[in-house]
């Protein structure tokens, strides 16, 4: 196989069976992260070096989605608060679910059972069925439930809690609208990354606790339930996930039973940055790498073309070629490898020796691989015989 990237390498192996070459599956196919693989294969014929031929097919793989994504709440559960003035009608919360499949497999419905509340089907938008009345100090819980139109669907379900309170009652407040902090993607587990605080509102309640709610699928961050400190749980991975937008709540807790609990909620923006955290890999599926020249051929005449990948950005993933032989030379920046002399047949039926591709940051990730040159037996090239001929 030839022209491969990545994602390709991982993906698929090539195999020789009786019949041909065989593309095997090697790795997981989802639509959600690569919709569509192009590469080419090279078939070799096993003849003498002189005679041997070759031919290339371009495959291209589209992959067709399956329902094989939950829907997924974009919160693990949701928490407001509602003055008991509120009217018949008012909106309460929107929830929203996401789905990675596409089309009907991600086409998200909501529903709930309640005779208070109502939900809109497609937009997830809460409201009250009828007025709040007398009710205080009152929570109501129910779920809402994401369906997508999958052949057979798949649900998810979500906690809906809404603490209905007196006017007098103000939830707490945080000291900052929004919270932002850029970090690498080595950042270290279990240290403080950033401390949210959120103010008690007078007169109410004891204690704040803190909890995240959204945005952290793969439980990554915690926060101090009293302290409000976020820490890493989790190595960060820019190659992944390059910006995480965490929910937060801050609940106040009542001080007595007819007390409410009240919650509030806030952003917090973790950026990250890139670090050179992946070594250069070549986009070769055997090592070595066999290839073949005709002897007699003038110095600079092409051999071959390698090629590294690096999953980094920027200078973390770019990469200059490096190898160390009389005979050959290489491209810095493209790879090609040529001739730096003339070769004979009869000093060797192959010569070989290593590529090294070396991403431009440190600590100087590399890579390398194994070249072997096949020397093929030709009919030299027609020459003046220079001498002689400035001696006329
Ligand atoms: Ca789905
Ligand atoms: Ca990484
Ligand atoms: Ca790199
Ligand atoms: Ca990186």
């Amino acid at each position: 196989m030839e022209n491969m990237d990545l994602d390709t390498m991982d993906t698929f192996a090539a195999r020789r069976t009786p019949e041909g070459c065989a593309l095997v599956l090697a790795g997981y196919l989802d639509w959600s992260s690569v919709n569509k693989y192009s590469f080419s294969i090279r078939a070799t014929d096993r003849a003498e070096a002189a005679q041997r031929k070759s031919a290339i097919a371009f495959v291209t793989i589209h992959v067709q989605d399956t329902n094989n994504h939950d829907p997924a709440f974009l919160q693990s559960s949701y928490w407001v608060s509602l003055p008991n003035d509120a009217n018949m009608g008012s909106t309460v919360v929107t929830v929203k679910a996401r789905d990675l499949d596409k089309g009907e497999n991600a086409d998200i419905t909501y529903k709930l059972s309640s005779d208070l509340f109502s939900i809109h089907p497609t937009k997830g938008i809460i409201k009250l069925t009828q007025g709040l009345g007398s009710v205080t100090n009152k929570k109501y819980e129910f779920s809402v439930i994401a369906t997508d139109q999958g052949t057979p669907n798949r649900q998810t379900a979500v906690s809906v809690s809404v603490s209905v309170h007196s006017l007098s009652y103000i939830p707490p407040k945080f000291v900052r609208p929004v919270y932002r902090k850029v970090i690498p993607e080595n950042f270290k587990t279990g240290v403080a990354l950033l401390t949210v605080r959120a103010q008690k509102s007078l007169g109410l309640g004891s204690s704040i606790e803190y909890f995240i709610v959204g945005g952290d699928p793969l439980k990554q961050f915690s926060v101090g339930t009293r302290s409000g400190v976020l820490t890493l749980r989790k190595k960060l991975d820019y190659e992944r996930v390059k910006q995480h937008v965490l929910v937060v709540r801050a609940v106040q807790n009542g001080l007595s039973r007819d007390k409410p609990s009240l919650p509030t909620e806030i952003k917090v923006i973790v950026n990250v940055t890139d670090v050179n955290d992946n070594r250069p890999r070549f986009a070769l599926p055997v090592d070595p790498l066999v290839t073949s020249v005709d002897e007699f051929q003038p110095p600079g005449t092409l051999v071959t073309v390698v090629k590294a990948f690096d999953k980094d950005t920027h200078n973390h993933s770019s990469i200059t070629y490096r190898l160390e032989d009389d005979n050959f030379q290489i491209h810095s920046y493209l790879g090609t490898i040529t001739t730096t002399t003339e070769l004979y047949h009869s000093q060797g039926a192959s010569r070989s020796f290593v590529v090294t591709a070396t991403d431009s940051t440190p600590p100087y990730r590399s890579a390398k691989a194994n070249v072997v040159v096949m020397i093929n037996k030709a009919t030299p090239r027609p020459r003046f015989p220079m001498r002689s001929w400035l001696n006329t």
